[in-house]
């Protein structure tokens, strides 16, 4: 990066706050406080890493824009590695905005969204996995998702990645002695040693990460899950429960909820997306009718359905001809109300029938039962599957892709050394592999790519 290129843009979001900061980064940054900032202090050295009182003002008219600290961090400590100024004003957009836009009257140019993490990752002081994880702290929704991505910021991902890297480097070295030398090929190359470093330090922490890939994507992006039944039997109820708060009418009056409402949710650390719908019934009306057709495109959607009986007035015709609509979802069965009645005969028979399906008997109106029932929809879509917790690592969509592409090459890698194939035909696999990984890490990764991940960045950052 040219040290002339200075950025700066608003760190903070719109709307006023306490605070506000912009953040300036480059050559340049030190040399247009200095323009713009008038100590209220006696010295101001800006000591770099320190804070200094003072005012904002404009070098021509005079005017003071705010009341500010300010801060000079000398490269390479700081988050681009380049000088980086912080200026801490009020949180009031009008102030921050004539201030950032008197820098750029400067020539200072407005940073691009995610431009100052993207100098991190160019700079080489973090890895392209460290980088993603800025954005998966900057939108966690639970306190499990960002415990997932500080992890991930502090290189979790990138070591483990790193040492299958290093592995698959010495492999490389000892194959490409091997081309150099064509003749001793066979006694250079030993290939039950090879099959078994490949087996022991490539294929099974490629697949163990695989594995948490899945369960990385639960954590991060959260599920969905939507509350189906006839009218009448709680739904609405199960959603101001599950919210604790007041959120959907209820009323004893069938077809209350004509819409589908939907919230988020913390369940054990997934970000659960609730869904309330209308209830399904053959005589809705016309309104009724267009939150119904809302619904099935919410059930169509959705990772997981709650399909609710009503436990004290029994399962009717109606209700199983509801559950054969939502039978090719994930499922799981409640019986609602239990605080005035046993289940009637004909909900357990229909529990019975469905016995592989999660059965939680609740009552959302006086809150039984309902932490089973959060644990019974973690366990249906997490499942025993909690080993990042263990490893600290999950895996985006990306990393997958660039994993299996790994993973078929060192199987095909695998293949070849069971037939003892030559060196030459060796390394192509070997390098397929190490490029795969390397594009995780950010060594080889293109233009492209890097314009799709910074581009998920908030201005700012
Ligand atoms: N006794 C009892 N009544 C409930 C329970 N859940 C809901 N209700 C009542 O059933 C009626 C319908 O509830 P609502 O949540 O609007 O059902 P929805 O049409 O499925 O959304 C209301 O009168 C609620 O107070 C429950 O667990 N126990
Ligand atoms: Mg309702």
């Amino acid at each position: 990066m040219e040290s002339s290129h200075t950025i700066a843009a608003i760190s903070t979001p719109p709307g006023s706050g306490g605070i506000g900061i912009i953040r300036i980064s480059g050559g340049e940054a030190l040399a247009h406080l200095q323009i713009i900032f008038q100590p209220l202090g006696a010295d101001c050295p800006f000591a770099s890493h320190r804070l200094y009182y003072g005012h904002i003002v404009h070098p021509q008219s005079r005017k003071i824009l705010d009341e500010v600290l300010a801060v000079f961090m000398a490269a390479p400590n700081t988050y681009t590695r380049e000088d980086v100024v912080e200026i801490h004003c009020h949180g009031n957009y009008l102030a921050l905005q004539s201030i950032l836009e008197l820098l750029l009257s400067l020539g200072v140019r407005l940073a691009d969204p995610g431009e100052f993490t993207k100098l991190a990752f160019l700079n080489g002081r973090i890895d392209l996995t460290q980088a993603e994880a800025v954005i998966d702290i900057l939108s966690a929704r639970t306190r499990k998702g960002m415990d997932m991505a500080l992890d991930q910021l502090g290189g979790s991902l990138y070591h483990r990645v790193d040492l299958i890297r290093a592995s698959l480097v010495r492999m490389r070295a000892i194959v490409e002695v091997a081309i150099d030398f064509p003749d001793e090929d066979v006694e250079i190359v030993n290939y039950p040693q090879l099959l078994q470093q490949l087996a022991e330090e490539i294929l099974s922490p490629v697949e163990r990460l695989l594995a948490q890939a899945d369960e990385g994507k639960i954590f991060r992006e959260g599920i969905s899950v939507v509350i189906v039944g006839l009218p009448n039997v709680g739904k609405s109820s199960l959603l101001n429960t599950l919210l604790q708060e007041e959120r959907a009418l209820v009323t004893a009056i069938p077809g209350t909820t004509r819409d589908t409402i939907e919230e988020y949710l913390d369940i054990n650390g997934v970000p659960v997306r609730i869904v309330d719908t209308a209830g399904f019934r053959q005589d809705a009306d016309e309104v009724e009718a267009l939150g119904l057709e809302r619904a099935r495109k919410q059930i169509d959607q959705a990772d997981l359905v709650l399909f609710m009986l009503d436990a004290a007035r029994g399962v009717e015709e109606e209700d199983v001809q509801l559950f054969a609509t939502v039978k090719h979802k994930p499922l799981l069965l409640l019986a609602n109300k239990v605080d005035i009645a046993e289940p009637q005969g004909s909900v357990e028979e229909f529990a019975s029938r469905n016995d592989t399906l999660p059965y939680v008997q609740i009552s959302a109106k006086q809150q039984q039962n309902i932490d089973v029932l959060k644990d019974a929809i973690f366990d249906t879509v997490v499942g025993g599957k909690e080993q990042w917790q263990e490893e600290g690592c999950a895996p985006n969509i990306r990393h997958k892709d660039s994993l299996q592409r790994a993973l078929e090459a060192a199987l095909r890698l695998e293949e070849g050394l069971q037939m003892s194939i030559t060196s030459d035909l060796l390394a192509i696999d070997l390098q397929e592999c190490l490029d795969q990984l390397n594009a995780i890490v950010g060594v080889t990764t293109t233009e492209d790519v890097l314009d799709v991940i910074f581009e998920q960045f908030c201005l700012g950052k």
